[in-house]
């Protein structure tokens, strides 16, 4: 961590489970409990990063990693309320509204992110939910990016059935849609829109035949519970996400979750280590928060079985880890940048 900061271990403790009954999963289950993963999360750290491993290395090339890149095409001015977000127009942080950016503007921005190493580039709006009004702006976009040979990657909100179809027709690849933490904690950090809501739109984005990025935020005060129940609301999907973002709170001047006590980063790389058993076939990827983060922790995450990670000098709004940082810190590692999934 670059601060000097006060980590939370009181809701962390740990209590070593009957390890012998918790087996090391190789198959795709999707009937997980919160109290199950609650135990994978108490496994004394030495084993659980052992399990997380193994299973990523039977499923993944565990020295490469997918890359994404993001840029928000339409900033701010957000009519939602959500607590960690300084794009909401609900908090006073510091990010001014914009319109939507102009096709060539983005393509410009897409070109230098493959330059850059890029596989993928995520555009992301701060919409509550996407306009018919926008639709066709967005599918041109999503067209263009692909014919520059990128994977292409969208989240605008909520979007409706007609909606993720003309965009599969347009060319996405994938739909980034986070559940964000776990059912109980959710009304706690948002209230404009349900948890259900979220459920909706997935399944409308997976009935478009478009991949699913869902995933979500820890260090919010959910404590582990609540981390546990974010991943069990993830992994039981009807279809496991292909990526699945883990972010730490970023937390941003202005927002109600600035102030929040920072997570154990040992927390953070056991959440990162559980997702991987529980999902053993997705992405798991390193997504806000890495700019705190020592490069050891990161080098940790992947080890703890993060294959996938958002580049580039910006997340959305806020700061990311420079591209040559992150160059530097692959080839210390011995990590490439391409991931083949086996089988
Ligand atoms: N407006 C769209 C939505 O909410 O679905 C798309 C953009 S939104 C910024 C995408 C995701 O970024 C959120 O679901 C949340 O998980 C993450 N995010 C936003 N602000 C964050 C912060 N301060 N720290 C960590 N993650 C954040
Ligand atoms: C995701 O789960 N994290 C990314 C991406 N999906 C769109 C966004 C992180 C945003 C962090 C705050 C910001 O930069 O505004
Ligand atoms: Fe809006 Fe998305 Fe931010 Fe929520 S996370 S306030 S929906 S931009």
């Amino acid at each position: 961590m670059s601060k000097a900061v006060k980590i939370n271990t009181e809701e962390n403790q740990t209590t070593p489970p009957e390890v012998s009954k918790i087996e090391v999963q190789t198959t795709i289950r999707q009937d997980w409990t919160v109290a199950e993963v609650a135990a994978l999360f108490d496994l004394p750290f030495a084993d659980l990063m052992y399990r997380a491993q193994t299973v990523h290395r039977e499923n993944f090339d565990p020295n490469t990693v997918q890359i994404s890149t993001l840029l928000s095409i339409k900033t701010g001015g957000c009519a939602e309320d959500c607590g960690y977000c300084p794009q909401s127009a609900h908090h006073p942080s510091a990010v001014k509204a914009e319109p939507l950016m102009k096709l060539d503007a983005v393509l410009v921005e897409a070109q230098q992110a493959k330059d850059g190493g890029a596989s993928r580039f995520c555009m992301g709006a701060a919409w509550r939910n996407l306009k018919d009004r926008d639709l066709e702006k967005v599918a041109d976009m999503v067209t263009g990016v692909k014919d520059l040979g990128l994977e292409t990657c969208v989240t605008l909100g909520m979007l409706e059935s007609h909606q993720a179809e003309r965009l599969k027709e347009a060319g996405l690849d994938y739909y980034n849609h986070n559940l964000d933490t776990s059912p109980e904690f959710y009304s706690d950090v948002i209230s404009t829109r349900t948890y259900e809501d979220r459920l909706d739109t997935l399944s409308h984005v997976r009935d478009a035949g478009i991949n699913v990025c869902s995933g979500g935020i820890v260090g919010m005060g959910e404590g582990r519970t609540g981390r546990a129940g974010m991943l069990v609301g993830l992994a039981n999907l009807p279809t496991q996400p292909e990526s699945v973002p883990i972010n730490l709170l970023v937390q941003v001047e202005g927002t109600p979750l600035m102030g929040s006590r920072p997570l154990d980063p040992f927390e953070f790389v056991r959440t990162v280590a559980v997702a991987r058993l529980m999902m053993p076939k997705s992405y798991v990827r390193l997504s806000a928060g890495r700019e705190e983060m020592s490069d050891e922790l990161q080098s940790m995450c992947f080890l703890a079985g993060a294959n996938s990670l958002f580049a580039g000098d910006k997340l959305l709004t806020t700061d990311n880890p420079s591209t040559d940082h992150d160059q530097y810190l692959f080839s210390r590692l011995g990590i490439s940048h391409t991931v083949k999934v086996k089988n």
